[in-house]
This record gives structure tokens, C-alpha cells and sequence, in this order.
């Protein structure tokens, strides 16, 4: 793994930090390949775009935009986190949720000499070339929220998340406890998906877990549309799948946002939401765990939700203080999280020999919720 670079830094202080860094790390090779690259990365020009303040520490964010609540929590909790306060700059990127756009913010960060990129990005592929021109500028990337597929691992320092197919296979074997314990054939589940942003790695893990599970219990798919993670694409999706496949009796949301699109459309269309899929309830499952999908779990509008963490800023910021540090940091790191339900019907799912509680939505939770 590579160590921090410190091109934003003034280069006499650069100079104090190596020397510093070799007296605690015995001049190890990653000291030294810190060294190289603050040497070859940038013209002078590119140095005038950062601060000259030695104790800043410049951070090139690339967002993918601003289609949920979660990504808002996301945003505010980078904010927060890389604030002047603290002695960052943050240069905050907003895709839009358009892939060529993000791959263009993080060349950008290259010409403005960031010290550090963090990396939310929208699509998994794609990346290679960009991330090895930032390698070869020697600028740690810390990749965060979704995931990459690279031929080569070592174009980023870090990754920190969660885990879309864990969340995926908490969410069907609850569907599956639940049809257990309510005694459902379970063949006759008719599952309409509303899916997230495509190869993006929540979209791409939620629904491989779904199929998973889809083909162990015998359950059917019987369509997907594309709700894009937004509420007003979910509700088009839920309405184009009611059309497309009036018996459906379960739909997969791949986040809250499409869930609550999926409401108003069922809503407006006169069907009702439930678990009695007996007597034609439409049940509703959506991954995030926002505060407002909570009270719609309460409520019993979305019967079971797989908590997703957007409050990544501190463990981002923990990478980038180890690395700092001249610290090796674990590669991969995935955040914990829980699975949301009306009540303790089903108490636990187990996946891969792994209890997980189901925790129960309370009017304490949802008080204590802070996105
Ligand atoms: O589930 C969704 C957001 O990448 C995990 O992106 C994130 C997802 C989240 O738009 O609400």
C-alpha cells in the first residue's frame, strides 16, 4: 500500500516531513515512494491552487449527486468532517450522477494538486485509466460507499462502505422468515424490482442477492424497472410495473427513496400495502434505513428495511490521519449495520452461519435517528 504524498504542502515542509518520517519509519520504502512522487507530481502552477498554509490538508471529493436522502447524509456528513475549522480544504464535486462527469472531477483534482482524492463513485467500471494517472501523480485514493472493479487493485489506498450484497441477503431471508412464519407458498411470490443506479455496486449487490435467494426459495421476478435511486423515477418504475404485472405482491426497492416513489404510486393506483399477501397486500422492502423509511416501517408501509451507513466522513477521515501518519491501513473496510422491522415477528436472520438481530422501529429510534 502506498503512503500519503504531501503536494499541497509547502516544499520545505515536505522536506521537514520526510526527514520526519524516516526517523519514525527507518526510511522505508513507502517513506521513500512518498518521496519520489512529491518530487515528479506538479508544476509549479498547479501548487498555486491549493492552500500554501502547511497545516492544511487538501481533499479532492468526488460525489455522485444528490439523489437521496442518503447521499444528502453522506454530503453533510463529508462536510462536517473535512471542515476549514479542522484545517482541510475540501473541493467538493457534485456528477450528477453522470459518470464522464466524475471521472473528468477526479482529473481535475490532479491538476489542482489535492493532497488526498476520496472517491464516491457512481458506476463500478471505467476507472482503470483515470485512477493510474492518479497513481502516477502519487495522490492516495480513498475509495468510499460504492465499489470499484479495477485489473489493478493497487490504484486505490482504501475502501470504506457497506456491504450491498449482506444487505441484500438480510433482506431476503427475511422475506423468506417471514413467509415461513406466516406459512406463504412461497412459489407464489411475484417480485417486481425497482432498481438502482445500473452497475452501480448497491444495484448491482442488492439484486444479486435477490436472485440468489429468488431462485433457493422458488420465488418469480417477474420484472424490473429502472427507479434510479430517485423517488419520482421509483414512482414511473412502480407505475410501469403495475402495468407490466398487475400480481405482483412484492417489491424490491433498492433504496428508500424509490420506496417512498413506490408508495405514492400504489397509493394513487388504489392498491394496498401490507404484509397479508393473502388478501392482496403489496409488500415493500428497501435498503438505507433514512429516518423517514423508518416511520414508514412503523407504519407497516415498508416491511422490512436493510440499514445502509451515509455517515462515512469519520471513518474516511481516520484512513486519511493514519496515512498521514505514515500508518499501513487495512484495505478494505466495511461499516456495521442493522435491518429494520415493524415489530420482533422474526427476531434474527442468519446469514452464512451470522445471527443479525432485526431491530423493531421504535418511537426512541426514530427520535434518535440522525439522517
Ligand atoms: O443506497 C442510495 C444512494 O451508494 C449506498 O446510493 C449508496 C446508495 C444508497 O443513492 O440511496
Amino acid at each position: 500500500m502506498r503512503n500519503n504524498r504531501a503536494s499541497g504542502w509547502k516544499k520545505g515542509a515536505v522536506t521537514v516531513l520526510i526527514a520526519f518520517a524516516c526517523a519514525l519509519a527507518g526510511c522505508g520504502d513507502e517513506v521513500n515512494s512518498a518521496a519520489t512522487s512529491i518530487a515528479f507530481s506538479h508544476d509549479d502552477s498547479a501548487f498555486q491552487t491549493v492552500s500554501d498554509d502547511t497545516r492544511t490538508v487538501t481533499i479532492g471529493f468526488a460525489q455522485v449527486g444528490e439523489e437521496s436522502d442518503w447521499r444528502r447524509a453522506n454530503s453533510d456528513s463529508i462536510r462536517d468532517t473535512f471542515s476549514t475549522d479542522k484545517g482541510y480544504n475540501l473541493l467538493f464535486e457534485d456528477a450528477q450522477n453522470d459518470p464522464d462527469t466524475q471521472i473528468s472531477d477526479v482529473s481535475r483534482f490532479i491538476q489542482q494538486g489535492v493532497d488526498y482524492i476520496v472517491l464516491e463513485p457512481i458506476v463500478e467500471t471505467g476507472w482503470d485509466k483515470v485512477l493510474q494517472e492518479v497513481k502516477d501523480a502519487g495522490i492516495p485514493v480513498i475509495v468510499a460507499d460504492r465499489q470499484l472493479t479495477l485489473e489493478d487493485d493497487s490504484l486505490y489506498t482504501a475502501w470504506t462502505g457497506s456491504n450491498p450484497d449482506l444487505e441484500g441477503k438480510k433482506v431476503c431471508a427475511w422475506i423468506h422468515a417471514f413467509a415461513e412464519k406466516n406459512h406463504l407458498d412461497e412459489s407464489t411470490f411475484q417480485i417486481g424490482v425497482i432498481q438502482g443506479t445500473i452497475g452501480s455496486s448497491p444495484q448491482i449487490g442488492r439484486e444479486r442477492a435477490l436472485r440468489e435467494a429468488a431462485a433457493k426459495y422458488r420465488w418469480s421476478i417477474a420484472g424490473s424497472e429502472k427507479g434510479e435511486f430517485t423517488q419520482a423515477k421509483g414512482r414511473e418504475a412502480m407505475d410501469a410495473l403495475l402495468k407490466k404485472y398487475p400480481d405482483i405482491n412484492i417489491v424490491y426497492c433498492d433504496n428508500d427513496n424509490e420506496a417512498y416513489g413506490a408508495i405514492e404510486a400504489l397509493q394513487a393506483a388504489g392498491r394496498k400495502i401490507g404484509t397479508d399477501i393473502e388478501h392482496g397486500e403489496i409488500v415493500i422492502v428497501a435498503f438505507d434505513g433514512a429516518e423517514k423509511a423508518l416511520k414508514a416501517v412503523q407504519d407497516g408501509l415498508i416491511a422490512c428495511d436493510g440499514e445502509c451507513n451515509p455517515l462515512l466522513g469519520p471513518k474516511i477521515e481516520k484512513i486519511i490521519e493514519a496515512l498521514k501518519d505514515g500508518k499501513t491501513v487495512s484495505k478494505i473496510q466495511y461499516v456495521d449495520e442493522n435491518i429494520y422491522a415493524q415489530n420482533d415477528d422474526i427476531s434474527s436472520v442468519s446469514i452464512d452461519g451470522v445471527d443479525y438481530p432485526v431491530t423493531p422501529v421504535t418511537d426512541e429510534l426514530l427520535e434518535s435517528r440522525v439522517y
